[in-house]
């Protein structure tokens, strides 16, 4: 070979090499006030860059947990003003991978802009930075995620999400159903199928209420009657398809434990810690429950693992307990309180922490369900998110268009890898 094409083949090889490395520029970032489906204020966040415009918009909850970071320390409008005196910081910034986060977590303080407001930014530029490398979000984590996530479904609802029916509602704050078909899109028609046949179930014994903030259905009936008829239902959709759905419950105690002491209202009831391991481990017995999230209190790893122990084969799952903060995780680790972790990125509103505890739970065994808020939005980032981090499940609801639009991506996206 001449040493002239020598030359120009290294130069070429060279040229390419640099030109991989996109270095992605935001020309400009802004926010608006919009509205959850609770009709809560909340924060939309743009990013522009010379690739099109990207937004995301932030989900709020009403069970938070005691060690979530504020959604916004002061006002929806506040944390607008803040964001738009950091923008010539931000617009300054020199984006190249996930790990970039960092730099904007030097300029975004959470606790100051809230952790609403540092999620919506983190995910918009992600979006972005995915774009500009002809990426979906999802391919930009992880191009080889091939499993589909199983959807953890909302059909009961209790505690602080539910209004009263005839005057009572259950305690607990979620019944669950969790279809374990191969395909996504058959396990959402399961679930769909399981929703309308416990409303009929509700209705033909007149105990059924309006649909809660999570589109799951209101009712007078306490715990173990709701369990027992998310059993029938299961029952019912095996015999008909040959299909398994597993059940669950978040039982949220923490909302119910003041100070010391568990607190039922249907019945009537005070538990202290010990009764309440095994009240809800005798359900769990009973009902053949898989998935038990939050069963004691959120300060209480000791009791999570005591729970734990006396509930082998089951998840013992931990939302108000990790508040995805990687610190708790590794708590719960240490402590071996979980075999499940929750995953909402508006708790802390990191996503680098979320990529940390997802590294620590695949290390450690630890499964993990991405999962909504009771305030959500018209946006499908976390669906993206789920299969981009290789979720085993994503709780997302069944029922409204806030909760249909996460499980419509996951579907499309399961279409597209085939
Ligand atoms: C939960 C969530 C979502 P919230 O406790 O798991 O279902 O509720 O968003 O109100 O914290
Ligand atoms: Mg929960």
């Amino acid at each position: 070979m001449s040493e002239a094409r020598f030359l120009k083949l290294e130069y070429n090889k060279l040229y390419k090499q640099i030109n991989s490395k996109i270095i992605m520029k935001i020309k400009d970032v802004w926010a608006e006030k919009v509205h959850d489906s609770r009709k809560k204020e909340t924060i939309r966040i743009y990013v522009k860059t010379d690739f099109g415009i990207w937004s995301t918009s932030s989900p709020s909850g009403k069970s938070t947990g005691k060690h979530e970071t504020l959604s916004f320390p002061e006002s929806v409008s506040s944390s607008i003003k803040l964001l738009d005196s950091l923008k010539e910081d931000i617009l300054e910034l020199e984006i190249e991978s996930f790990n970039d986060l960092e730099k904007v977590e030097n300029i975004v303080d959470k606790k100051e802009a809230g952790a609403n407001t540092l999620y919506a930014l983190e995910a918009s530029i992600l979006k972005a930075l995915a774009y500009s490398e002809k990426k979906e979000l999802w391919q930009f984590i992880n191009p080889d995620a091939k499993k589909m996530p199983f959807p953890v479904g909302n059909v009961i609802g209790g505690g602080l999400h539910t209004p009263e029916t005839h005057g009572r509602k259950a305690d607990f704050q979620e019944f669950l159903v969790i279809p374990k078909m191969k395909k996504f899109s058959d396990c959402v028609e399961a679930m769909k199928k399981a929703h309308s046949m416990i409303g009929e179930h509700l209705g033909a014994k007149k105990v059924k209420g309006s649909l809660n903030d999570e589109g799951a259905w209101s009712t007078s009936l306490g715990n173990s009657e709701c369990l027992d008829i998310l059993n029938i239902v299961r029952k019912e959709i095996a015999e008909e398809s040959g299909e398994k759905i597993d059940i669950g419950v978040d039982v949220a105690a923490s909302s119910f434990y003041a100070p010391d002491i568990y607190h039922y209202t249907n019945p009537e009831v005070l538990m202290n810690t010990k009764e309440q391991i095994n009240y809800v481990s005798g359900l769990a017995d009973k009902f053949k429950i898989f998935y038990i999230e939050d069963p004691v209190d959120e300060e209480n790893f000791c009791g999570f693992k005591n729970f734990r122990e006396k509930n082998p084969g089951r998840i013992v799952v931990g939302d108000d307990l990790i508040v995805s903060s990687e610190a708790r995780f590794l708590t719960a680790l240490k402590e071996r309180s979980i075999d499940a972790v929750i995953l909402k990125p508006n708790q802390q509103g990191s996503l680098l922490e979320i990529k940390k505890i997802v590294y620590l739970a695949k290390k450690y065994n630890v499964a993990l369900v991405m999962s909504h808020r009771s305030g959500e939005t018209m946006d499908s980032t976390i669906a993206d998110l789920a299969f981009g981090f290789q979720c085993d499940y994503i709780k997302t609801g069944v029922h409204g268009k806030e909760r249909e639009i996460k499980l419509r991506r996951l579907v499309e996206i399961e279409k597209k890898i085939g």
